[in-house]
């Protein structure tokens, strides 16, 4: 049990702690000074505030900050840590880590993902909220901190890149680069949901964000809401978890006094609790250099850096506005493990060491600097097929020319050629056995693990899973952008998800890769590419929830997040679809009830669905909207 304790505290604090490569203590005594402030708000709340300065006085250095929800204490005593990356610790810069508002050393009330409160003058704003925290903090730093040169540039990976994110909104003026990495831009599409649908991986993770906090502290408050999770460890967090039955059993036996979950299971729908705290319609008028990052298999924020980017792009026209895609899972640009893979596929050697110091760095220094550094691409993206990085002026790009899925009878998929549209593909969805999201016995999760690059053979296999396949491709295939599920369906429950799969199906005959230390055999590996849920109900509206009419057809469609992915000559592309994820995602009772969370056990049925030859799956480019996504647009447009 301590084990898992401390594999919880890692997950939970890798993203603070864990030692970067060649910057370690001795460095950071011989070569900055650490102090620690607190630094009165607006409305007189303190900020824990922890400041390295550089020792050399004879020149002034930019400020780097990292505002965090994972405690600032951990930057302390001269422990180095991977933010930021040792070649920047090296340049030097006078490193700022602070506790957000309610957390840790900080006072105040803590509030997932504070609403932003635009006003007009970001000075004078009476209203608090991380824009204004940040600019008080800005303004303070540059007022007090010795040897600082004006300039100050701001980075966090996940939640921190969300207060990276939430500080664009009337910046200081001071703040001239900005790096959201793995950000999160709304709980209703990233971390704890994908398009409304529960994440039942995180369950144990609510304990971190669910408690408010006595006073000041250096130590986390919420252990033993972690512990009681871990006192008699399942050997597979799907049997944990599909022992465990319907949703209100966490609130029962573990939550019912986590404040986060109780407005989780209070605000099923995409109601005004969510859209108030979505950053992106905040995302306007940004006026400074912004380098989104994320990875591309990201199990927790992939919707994030994708739409952050995205927004800013289209109401932010004076941005220096780019974003750099890579292969690697949640905040994996900041580990260098030398061999870069993902799960089982090897992608090449260094590729985070790379991005360190030839992205990251120069985009600081040139504009932090005043270095003069070759400009950053538009887009640069790491082609997940071909295993190398591609620059784009635009993203999604209009240069590479999309393609359309169509699905036919014996499980043939077909490329810009529709089959029988009257064809049906049937399935039968039953919670009681959901398809399982990873090849791999897990134990029990705190938050998603490596799952986005796995061997899909173990649902092709399932008579619950639609699986369709080209034939052996003649010549390579690229597919850059965006993807749209275009699903027509019916089903003879009231309510369902669907899963929407792309893959890349390697030829019988693929060589090993270079580095494949579980000998995985690549012969005909069925690579992940894409993947995403989406929660039936909510294919009209996100806020207004429908039930599906048994026997009578519908339109599902939604978007699966962007993809850079050459299929090679000889692989075959592969879509499943499928209604039961688990434990990834939580069980849909498929019959429809108000609230899930609140469904009963005998609220789940079994559902006979069906999937019509006129669906289609629209791969590349920029895709098109669906109603959802229409009246999302609205409240993001504001
Ligand atoms: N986005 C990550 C996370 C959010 C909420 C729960 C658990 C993890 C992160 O900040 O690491």
């Amino acid at each position: 049990m301590k084990h898992l304790i401390y594999l919880v505290f890692g997950l939970v604090f890798t993203l603070t702690t864990a030692f970067s490569q060649d910057v370690d203590s001795l460095y950071m005594v011989q070569h900055y000074d650490l102090k620690e402030y607190h630094i009165p708000m607006r409305d007189g709340v303190e900020l824990f505030t922890v400041v390295y300065t550089p020792k050399d006085k004879g020149s002034d250095f930019p400020i780097l900050m990292n505002r965090t929800c994972y405690n600032a204490s951990n930057y302390t005593n001269y422990k180095v840590s991977r933010y930021p990356s040792s070649y920047l610790v090296r340049d030097g810069y006078i490193l700022v880590y602070q506790d957000v508002r309610g957390r840790y050393m900080s006072d105040g009330t803590f509030d997932n993902m504070r609403p932003n409160i635009p006003g007009n003058d970001p000075k004078n704003k009476k209203d608090i909220d991380e824009s204004s925290d940040t600019w008080d903090t800005i303004d303070w730093l540059v007022k007090n901190i010795p040897n600082n040169n004006g300039k100050v540039g701001m980075y966090g990976v996940s939640y921190p890149g969300f207060y990276t994110a939430a500080a664009l909104p009337d910046a200081h003026p001071a703040l001239k680069a900005s790096s959201p990495q793995a950000p999160i831009s709304d709980f209703f599409f990233d971390d704890f949901h994908h398009q409304g649908a529960y994440l039942q991986s995180y369950t144990a993770a609510f304990a971190v964000f669910g408690y408010q906090k006595e006073g000041r502290t250096r130590k986390p408050w919420y252990m033993d809401k972690i512990k009681r999770f871990y006192e008699n460890p399942p050997a597979d967090g799907y049997d944990f978890h599909l022992d465990m039955g319907p949703l209100k059993k966490i609130t029962e036996n573990y939550h019912s006094d986590n404040f986060f979950w109780q407005q989780i299971v209070s605000h099923p729908n995409y109601d005004e609790f969510w859209q108030k705290r979505n950053i992106l319609p905040h995302l306007k008028d940004v006026d400074h250099a912004v380098m989104t990052v994320g990875g591309w298999f990201d199990a927790e924020d992939l919707y994030g850096p994708l739409n952050i980017y995205k927004r800013i792009e289209s109401s932010s026209p004076k941005a220096q506005n780019t974003i750099v895609m890579g292969p690697w899972d949640h905040g994996g640009w900041a580990r260098e493990r030398g061999k870069t893979t993902h799960n089982h596929i090897y992608f090449g050697d260094s590729i985070s060491t790379h991005y360190q110091k030839e992205v990251e760095r120069r985009f600081f220094n040139h504009h932090l600097k005043g270095t003069a550094e070759k400009p950053l691409p538009e887009a640069y993206m790491f082609d997940t097929g071909t295993k190398e990085w591609k620059s784009f002026q635009q993203w999604p790009p209009e240069s590479i020319a999309p393609v359309s899925l169509y699905f036919g009878e014996n499980g043939t998929l077909s490329l810009n050629t529709p089959q029988d549209e009257k064809a049906v593909f049937e399935y039968v969805s039953d919670p009681a056995k959901p398809v399982p999201y990873t090849s791999q016995t897990e134990g029990l999760t705190f938050t998603p693990r490596r799952f986005m690059s796995d061997d899909q053979r173990q649902a092709s296999r399932r008579p619950d899973v639609l699986t369709f396949v080209t034939p052996p491709l003649t010549d390579p295939k690229t597919i850059a952008g965006e993807i749209m599920a275009k699903l027509k369906v019916s089903m003879t429950g009231s309510d369902a998800d669907f899963i929407v799969k792309l893959i890349d199906v390697y030829p019988q005959d693929h060589p090993q890769y270079d580095h494949n230390p579980k000998n995985i055999v690549m012969g005909g590996y069925q690579q992940l590419v894409r993947s995403e849920v989406f929660r039936g109900r909510f294919r009209n509206s996100f806020e207004t929830p429908e039930p599906f009419v048994p026997g009578e057809i519908d339109d599902v469609n939604f978007r699966l997040q962007d993809v850079l992915h050459t299929f090679k000559e000889g692989h075959r592309i592969m879509i499943q679809i499928h209604s039961t994820w688990f434990p990834y995602i939580d069980r849909n009772p498929q019959k429809y009830v108000d609230n899930i969370y609140e469904a009963e056990a005998s609220d789940f049925i079994k559902s006979t669905i069906r999937v019509y030859g006129n669906s289609v799956i629209e791969a590349g480019g920029k895709v098109g909207e669906t109603p959802a996504i229409k009246e999302l647009e609205g409240y993001i447009k504001g």
